[in-house]
């Protein structure tokens, strides 16, 4: 078995050192060593003190989520911190790093704690539906206070090193080595009573810190795991250490066996693996970024690149689309630097990395050029033959279609293995979510490096396979394709939209079209001769959504907030009554049911035609870039829920009625 603890020692303090790679996270054997290993320095004669530290970027990144659960193998956190702080002798936490989850709560079982400045610390449960179930939330109270122990931990709030001394999280903030800094600390370690034993910081105006609360969950959409987080931190006020231990136990294990929970943690899981990048692929530098067109999407992509620091060109065909494109970018940092997001300096030196151009001559020295133009094939064949003529060897060339096929793309160039698309989702500055669709040719060197830009520029990348609307925007097609139908049978947009808020969705289809302008679906769909009767009635009234105080909402006086519209309801009427179809009452399970079943239905399309390659992929896509709820696990997730043989069977039932393909199901489940 690995050493994943060792021990050393100086002048009679034993070093105790955790090093389990990736993060030095606590499974059930590191536990076990880490058990071992501090029972026998507590009981050994010769060890006048412990120091325990970690290695690399973490100290210790809290409990293994890939094996967490209510009963964990001994020993458990809890276990080993009971051990840690009944040591009498001297305990000093060496912090060289992330000291987050179950890895602060250890800390905190030592009598001092120092700490790298680069250090970050935490308790983090609630974004994964859990709460600290090691201690945290009656430790951190009685080091730092209540209020600031319910920001850290009802607010997920993680802190550096300079603020963890300032609220008297650790004694000291180390600029040399945390192990010789934590020697220094130890003769006076003895002396500190243990965090359980203090009760000098909890005082505290419990109405005031009541109202915190309150706006804090109110943030967090009063989510179980934030309520919990808050009763026990009020306990570690109002009851007795022991007693508020055993509360937060039991909130612990109800948390860490729910649905909500698992959803959170296997998104976790997901999205790292989703962004893993082959150890073996040579990443290319990318120091220089073309960005070929100046419209939302480009200005949106450059502005992505700058924040990171990563120096852009930005061109577009004629002047007064680079003006207008550098005037969106102007006005989003000013939008930005009046809210207090960035300061004058951060603004100047992002600004400072971007420079412009006409034409694609400018880009000719890039490493990396994105194509962001309209969705148009022939221009962008052009585009690509001209890129594939001036751009520089190795340059990668990339484009930003939503739909296209991106193999016809490259193969209008003499470079095919160096193009590839990567999918930004509008606004692109902010939206997490980055589809690199491969193409047949593309290089995996070529792919590695989009992946690597995209996480360096802080998106979630994912790689998908060339295929109309590649995952997202295919799955989204069938999500939405009864939404009409619905229409026409009685289910009002307000209606359809109040079921997907149900459901967890931050707005409805409804919402989303009004705030996206419904002009731009329906440019789409006469480009490709698809109608929507509904949609395409209101867009003839030039009825667009919220830029034009109409659209399936009526929006007075400039609100941004829609009122359902009685002349929307008798044009849908009218529709249904001249298309011989009867309107019923709908009940918002079916309008899941028809909308969420097709959705997960052509995920499993996706799946068997390798687009996506695996259903995790599917769920990291749908929560960061379409808004599907996280506390449900993503599509895929949810749907292993719901039960793969309902929703089949229930498409089947459908698809009897009106056998359209998004109603057909997949033949075969997944595997
Ligand atoms: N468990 C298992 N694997 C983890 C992990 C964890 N806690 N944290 C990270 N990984 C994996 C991750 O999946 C990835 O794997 C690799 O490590 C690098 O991660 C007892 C119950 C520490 C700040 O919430 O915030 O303690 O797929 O890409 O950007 O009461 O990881 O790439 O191989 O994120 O340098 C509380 C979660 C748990 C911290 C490092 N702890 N981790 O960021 O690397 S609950 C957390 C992070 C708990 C106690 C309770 C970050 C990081 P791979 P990465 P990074």
């Amino acid at each position: 078995m690995k050493d994943l603890v060792t021990t050393s020692f100086r002048h009679g303090v034993a070093v105790v050192v955790v090093n389990n790679p990736p993060v030095n996270a606590l499974g059930t054997e590191l536990r076990r060593q880490l058990h071992a290993h501090l029972s026998a320095c507590a009981a050994d004669p010769d060890v006048s003190a412990i120091v325990l530290t970690g290695t690399g970027r973490n100290f210790i990144a809290g409990a293994d989520l890939a094996e967490l659960s209510a009963q964990p193998a001994l020993p458990s956190v809890a276990l080993i911190i009971e051990l840690l702080e009944a040591i009498e002798k001297p305990t000093v936490a060496a912090i060289n790093g992330n000291a987050l989850g179950g890895g602060l709560e250890i800390a905190m079982a030592c009598r001092r704690r120092v700490a790298v400045d680069s250090a970050r610390l935490g308790l983090p449960e609630v974004r994964l539906g859990l709460i600290p179930g090691a201690g945290g939330t009656q430790r951190l109270p009685r080091l730092i206070g209540p209020l600031a122990a319910l920001e850290m931990i009802v607010g997920h709030q993680i802190i550096g090193s300079d603020a963890a001394a300032r609220l008297g999280l650790i004694d000291a903030v180390c600029l040399d080595d945390a192990v010789d800094a934590a020697i220094r600390l130890v003769s006076d370690a003895t002396s500190q009573p243990k965090a359980s034993d203090r009760t000098d910081r909890l005082a505290t105006d419990l109405s005031a810190f009541d109202d915190r609360a309150a706006e804090l969950l109110k943030a967090a959409r009063h989510n179980r795991a934030a309520n919990a987080a808050y009763l026990s931190v009020r306990d570690a006020v109002t009851e007795p250490f022991d007693r508020g231990l055993a509360q937060e136990r039991q909130r612990f294990v109800e948390l860490v066996d729910s649905a909500e929970s698992r959803a959170l943690r296997h998104l976790f899981l997901a999205e790292r693996r989703a962004a893993r990048i082959d150890p073996t692929a040579l990443v290319r530098p990318v120091n220089f970024v073309g960005i070929l067109g100046a419209g939302t999407m480009g200005g949106g992509i450059a502005m992505a690149f700058l924040n990171a620091g990563v120096a852009v060109v930005l061109c577009d065909a004629t002047e007064e689309g680079l003006a207008r494109g550098l005037a969106i970018i102007r006005r989003n940092y000013e939008t930005s630097r009046n809210r207090g997001g960035l300061s004058d300096q951060q603004v100047a030196a992002r600004l400072a990395l971007l420079s412009t151009g006409i034409g694609t001559e400018p880009l000719s020295e890039c490493d990396l050029i994105i194509e962001a133009v309209y969705e148009d094939m022939a221009l962008k064949k052009r585009i690509f033959a001209e890129l594939d003529r001036i751009a520089k060897p190795g340059a990668i060339l990339a484009t930003n279609t939503s739909w296209l096929d991106i193999n016809e793309i490259a193969a209008v160039t003499q470079r095919q293995p160096d193009v590839l698309g990567m999918h930004f989702f509008s606004p692109a500055n902010v939206m997490k979510l980055l589809e690199v669709v491969r193409c047949a040719a593309s290089d995996s060197d070529v792919v590695a490096t989009a992946m690597s830009v995209g996480k360096r520029i802080g998106k979630t990348p994912v790689t998908v396979g060339v295929g109309y609307g590649f995952v997202g925007n295919r799955m989204l097609q069938a999500r939405n394709a009864e939404l009409e139908q619905l229409m026409l049978e009685g289910a009002m947009p307000e209606q359809i939209d109040a079921a997907f808020r149900d459901f967890g969705w931050p707005m409805g289809p409804f919402q989303m079209t009004d705030l996206a302008g419904l002009d731009i679906g329906w440019r789409n769909r006469k480009a490709h001769g698809k109608v929507a009767p509904i949609a395409d009635a209101l867009s003839e009234l030039g009825r667009f959504g919220q830029k034009t105080g109409k659209g399936f909402y009526l929006y007075e006086g400039g609100s941004r907030t829609g009122k359902p519209d009685p002349e929307v309801t008798a044009l849908i009427v009218d529709m249904a009554s001249r298309a011989g179809t009867a309107q019923r009452q709908i009940e918002a399970e079916e309008i899941i049911e028809r909308t969420h079943y097709p959705l997960v239905n052509e995920g499993l399309r996706v799946l068997e035609e390798g687009i996506a390659r695996n259903a995790d992929d599917i769920d990291v896509i749908w929560t960061n870039g379409y808004g599907f709820p996280a506390i449900k696990g993503g599509p895929m997730h949810w749907a292993e829920s719901v039960g793969w043989s309902r929703i089949a069977a229930t498409l089947q039932a459908y698809s009897a009625v009106r056998p359209l393909i998004h109603l057909t199901p997949v033949r075969k489940l997944p595997v």
